[in-house]
């Protein structure tokens, strides 16, 4: 099942060297992305990244880190789920079975800049209003809401959280923000420029993710659902399941509503999804694994993404991550 260079045999001169490093890329990659889904027992979703990993790995062929200290081992073949195309001989022919032409946009990072981050911050939701931050951090005991400098990284204010509640996704809606909690079923508002309390509002699901795209509120509970509410009431106004490649994807975490496209970042996974919420398609996939992340504590993801329209570019930092990036998300390379 899992590729190796066995699967090269009868493939020879350069063309086999060529193959041979675009397999052990895929492996690389593909064992990074999923280990740690493998062992939450999520095989719809992982299957339907490594569909899209697969796809994405072949034009990968210049990715720029990759140490073996983040891999730290090679799943068992016998737990690879089985997806089309991934059984094949080569890379290309994998690539080219699992997922048709345009599909899916294969992207990287470019990073532009690189700033200081609260390295105790457990980031849950992250925008950029006015020239500051408005982060939302998590744990219980430790959450907050907070206003934080984007080139320094100095928290400016910090209200912190009743201890009880887990703070998640934040998003602002005019002169409100709006901040998700875990599973303490509470919304909060508050006034975006003094995080005053304005009120609280209770919702049924898991409370992940959440951005504004203008006219209504986009939020994500862990399932692959994306559920829109009335950014006043709160509201359920509708939903929709995101699929990538035709299977849902779970453990869709922080969110950014950016013209009329939602981002976001997939828990546990250094992958960024692009998510048309006219159909829950996902029509692009950014690998950030270039960002140097840090390896511990494990909890220590990617998390946070937040569009700065002044510059046409997005901020992008984790849980308990000492960076704050600028970046691009830019085509894949194909070379
Ligand atoms: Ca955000």
């Amino acid at each position: 099942m899992w590729m190796n260079s066995a699967n090269l045999a009868g493939v020879g001169g350069s063309h086999r060297i060529e193959v041979q490093r675009k397999v052990e890329f895929l492996r690389h990659t593909v064992a990074v992305q999923v280990l740690s889904l493998f062992r939450r027992h999520r095989p719809v979703m992982v299957a339907a990244i490594l569909v899209a990993v697969l796809a994405t790995g072949c034009s990968g062929g210049t990715r720029p880190t990759l140490t073996d200290e983040r891999l730290v081992e090679t799943p068992d073949s016998a737990a690879v789920p089985t997806v089309a195309g991934a059984t094949a001989g080569t890379a290309e022919e994998s690539a080219g079975t699992a997922l048709g032409p345009g599909e899916v946009e294969a992207l990287v990072v470019e990073v532009l800049e690189t700033f200081p981050h609260d390295a105790t911050a457990s980031t849950q939701g992250l925008e950029l209003h006015n020239g500051v931050f408005l982060e939302s951090t998590g744990l219980y005991g430790r959450s907050d809401i907070r206003r934080v400098d984007p080139a320094t990284g100095s928290v400016l204010q910090s209200v912190p959280i009743d201890e009880q509640f887990f703070a998640e996704g934040l998003t602002r809606v005019d002169d409100q923000v709006i901040q998700l909690t875990w599973r303490e079923n509470t919304a909060f508002y508050w006034d975006a420029a003094t995080l005053e309390r304005i009120k609280e509002v209770s919702y049924a699901s898991d409370g992940w993710g959440l951005c504004y795209d203008g006219s209504r509120l986009i939020m994500t509970d862990g399932t692959p659902q994306l559920t829109f509410r009335d950014p006043m009431t709160f509201d359920e106004t509708g939903r929709i399941p995101v699929t990538l490649n035709g299977q849902e994807v779970y453990n869709l975490n922080e969110l950014e509503c950016v013209n009329g496209m939602v981002w976001a970042n997939i828990w546990q996974t250094e992958l960024i999804a692009r998510i048309d919420p006219a159909t829950g398609v996902v029509t692009g996939l950014v690998d950030a694994i270039a960002l140097d992340a840090p390896t511990e504590p494990e909890n220590a993801v990617l998390n946070g993404i937040a569009w700065d329209a002044s510059t046409q570019s997005f901020y992008v930092t984790g849980k308990l991550w000492p960076n704050m990036y600028r970046v691009n998300f830019v085509p894949a390379p194909t070379g």
